[in-house]
């Protein structure tokens, strides 16, 4: 399998599949601008490390596990086509099946500044149909270099309009989450999921004493971490996307987890996650698409 993709879309020296003693197969990127790892189960990014950064941007759990139909801690989790809990089906999977069934890769190049591009392809299968009825597919690109680049495209190749919940569950690394802020978010609403769901407005900057798990809406600002102690800004700019999610579970939550990476691994990421959840779930009619893009971009400081 591995060799079939290296001769139909591998690219000498910059892009290499593998399969992981899972037995999933893994794109490996690695170019003069930066390098990324990418698991096709799932369309999962679990690395990214720009060439000018000493340490990765995108954070993945040193307990994290390759195992068939099992999400990945860390990396960039596609979830859709719903975000959190099923509306009605509590057996159904969190964040949706995207993130644990294959995908396949339908094409990969070389863009003009030298970024790797890859793109993947989810389309339905008599298991994900039983839980997500309705014809489309969902391309995932990813655009490796300096900056990350992810584009995620849903098209109704249906009959019937639907409705899609979705994000790019992105974890960030960081020196320590008492080290951090979270600014673009100031003046937005939210849902505040801790201790039930509550609806509140965010007045400041974003900083974290505590669980935080909330879903901003109606937004699509940029927004930044600012990482004192690895002194360096993450940007995180978006289009086709009006949620924002923020997440640290926190040591009780981190714990009950138990694959946050030991001792504390919990400490070293944060998530901000580029959605459309709650009220803006995304209604995709029939014969039409609907695309969410993200670009990440790290500056030292
Ligand atoms: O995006 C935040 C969140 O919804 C949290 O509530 C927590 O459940 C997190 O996602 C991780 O979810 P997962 O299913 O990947 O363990």
């Amino acid at each position: 399998m591995a060799t079939v993709l290296n001769t139909q879309f591998g690219i000498d020296g910059h892009l290499v599949f593998k399969m992981d003693a899972s037995g999933l197969i893994v794109a490996e990127i690695n170019n003069e601008l930066g390098s990324a790892s990418l698991c096709l189960q799932g369309a999962h990014l679990m690395s990214w490390q720009p060439k000018n950064q000493a340490v990765p941007v995108v954070w993945l759990s040193t307990d994290a596990k390759l195992a068939a139909g099992k999400s990945i801690r860390g990396g960039a989790p596609v979830c859709w086509p719903w975000f959190g809990a099923h509306a009605t089906e509590s057996g159904f999977p969190g964040h949706g099946f995207a993130r644990t069934v294959p995908w396949r890769v339908i094409e990969s190049g070389t863009e003009p500044a030298g970024e790797t591009r890859l793109t993947l392809r989810l389309t339905p299968s008599d298991k994900t149909r039983a839980q997500w009825p309705h014809e489309c597919t969902v391309d995932l690109t990813v655009i490796v270099g300096a900056t990350l680049r992810m584009e995620m495209r849903t098209e109704n190749t249906g009959t019937t309009d639907f409705e899609i919940g979705e994000a790019l569950h992105t974890y960030f690394q960081i020196g320590d989450i008492g080290a951090v802020s979270v600014t673009g978010l100031e003046g937005s609403e939210y849902w505040d999921k801790v201790g039930g769901s509550n609806l509140r407005k965010q007045d400041a900057e974003i900083t974290f004493t505590g669980e935080v798990d909330r879903v901003y809406i109606n937004n699509e600002a940029e927004c930044v971490i600012h990482d004192e102690q690895l002194k360096r800004r993450i940007h995180i700019a978006k289009s086709g996307s009006l949620s924002t999610v923020v997440w640290t579970p926190w040591v009780e939550k981190a714990t009950k987890m138990g694959d946050m990476g030991q001792p504390d691994g919990w400490r070293q990421m944060v998530c901000v996650e580029s959605a459309n959840a709650i009220e803006n779930v995304v209604k995709v009619a029939a014969g039409c698409t609907h695309t969410l893009i993200v670009e990440y971009r790290a500056v030292s400081v």
